[in-house]
């Protein structure tokens, strides 16, 4: 990987066709051993890895822009918010937005929800209302509604699902209704790796005049996200799922919307004027965006949808999509073994139990050999309540990971098995 002169943001190289190998080059992290073994990156889920690119992006704005934004007149300032902004453009182009000041910078999804929670729930809804979620969802697409339904005596309808983990259309037919005041549902479960079809959710939502928010912290890493499209109202992800820093990630919300909002927190940046009596609030997207935000990590953001648009993604994900294939059918070849959410239509996530060993005995014994995993409830512990489980290991795969580590994941697995035989 070239080295970085200061001030000069490299391009990525655009990769024609697709080729793992030279991928994973990108990603530095991938180069190292963990217990005498090389690391064998399956927990992609819980956080991707950072291409080298996206890492330099960073040291640029630290070594050579770092500063304040919206708020100097100075020539860093300046540079730090040009920086800023062209990152919230890339984010419009990412997902599809008419506008730039659509998309608000936050923490990432939970962070996102939240300010949709506070800013259009506690406006608009109200006693008697109706929520519906699903029966897939994380918790930060739970305990918010839940906090709403507590406050404003609103009611919290969840779409059930089946046992492959597909959720029941007719029953999300059957709960939209005169009392349903919004939907907020999970483009793909993190713990199952089903895909939900929301562009039919969203059109069934709008006959009632519903809005919907889609919580894509496992979409945007892996499919193409089109928000005029689908139509949404919201759509919420987070950076380090999809390979930018911690700290980054974005609400996306329709302006219409958004201008009607009250604002989730107060502070500087996000107002016109203050004084003792009033305050006059910013417009788009500053209303949303109070105090110094994390400058480094939204560039890095952008810097990761560069990356991404440098690689053929149809071929990424046909790439995933073969070793979630793969990985299922070696998988459930070892005894024992079952796999929870077996979907028709699912992304890179595979999780499973063996018998009665612990998902933690099962994570520790893979870390051994070097493979990280998930075990544990992947903070849906509705779904493991549906499954009657205390919790999965979960293997999480991105576009860099190969058929050889799911041999790794597979022959350890088989180790497990006899070791606890
Ligand atoms: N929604 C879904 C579907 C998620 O998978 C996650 C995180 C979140 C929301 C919250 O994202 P955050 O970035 O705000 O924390 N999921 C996981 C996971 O599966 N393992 O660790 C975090």
């Amino acid at each position: 990987m070239a080295t970085i002169e200061k001030s000069v943001v490299s391009e990525p190289r655009v990769i024609a066709g697709f080729d793992v190998e030279r991928v994973r080059e990108d990603f530095p992290v991938l180069r190292q051993t963990v217990n005498g073994k090389p690391l064998v990156y399956l927990d992609n889920a819980a956080s991707s890895q950072v291409p080298q690119v996206v890492i330099d992006r960073g040291s640029v704005y630290l070594e050579d822009e770092h500063s304040n934004i919206h708020r100097g007149v100075h020539y860093l300032s300046q540079k730090a918010t040009t920086a800023y902004e062209g990152a919230r453009e890339k984010v419009k182009r990412f997902i599809n937005a008419r506008e730039a000041k659509e998309c608000i910078f936050v923490r990432g999804a939970t962070e996102g929800i939240n300010l949709v929670m506070h800013g259009h729930g506690r406006k608009f809804i109200t006693s008697g209302d109706e929520i519906i979620i699903s029966a897939m969802e994380h918790h930060a697409n739970i305990v918010p509604w839940q906090m709403l339904c507590e406050e404003k005596g609103a009611r919290l309808r969840v779409i059930p699902m089946n046992d492959a983990g597909e959720l029941l259309m007719d029953e999300y037919d059957a709960l939209l209704s005169e009392r349903t005041k919004f939907v907020a549902v999970t483009h793909i479960s993190n713990a199952l790796g089903t895909v939900n079809p929301i562009k039919q959710m969203i059109d069934q939502a709008h006959k009632y005049g519903v809005p919907v928010l889609i919580d894509g912290a496992q979409s945007a890493p892996h499919l193409a996200v089109d928000v005029q499209d689908l139509d949404c109202d919201f759509f919420a992800f987070s950076g380090h799922k999809m390979f930018a820093p911690t700290g980054s990630g974005v609400i996306y919300g329709k302006a219409a919307l958004l201008e009607k909002m009250n604002p989730f927190q107060g502070g500087g940046d996000m107002i016109k004027s203050v004084t003792f009596e009033k305050t006059i609030y910013g417009d788009l997207p500053n209303k949303f965006e109070a105090g110094t935000p994390a400058i480094a990590s939204q560039i890095g953001l952008g810097a990761a949808i560069d990356y991404l648009s440098s690689i053929d993604r149809e071929q990424a994900t046909a790439h995933e999509q073969e070793l979630l294939r793969y990985a299922t059918e070696r998988i459930t070849a070892i005894e024992g073994v079952r796999v929870i959410g077996t979907a028709r239509e699912k992304t890179s996530v595979l999780s499973f139990v063996i018998d009665d060993i612990h998902p933690h005995d099962i994570g520790t014994i893979l870390d051994q050999e070097g493979i990280a995993v998930r075990a544990g409830h992947h903070c849906a512990q509705p779904v493991m309540q549906r499954f009657n489980v205390p919790a999965t290991a979960r293997a999480s795969f991105a576009f860099y990971n190969t058929k050889e580590e799911v041999d790794v994941l597979a022959r350890t697995i088989e180790k497990v098995v006899e070791i606890f035989s």
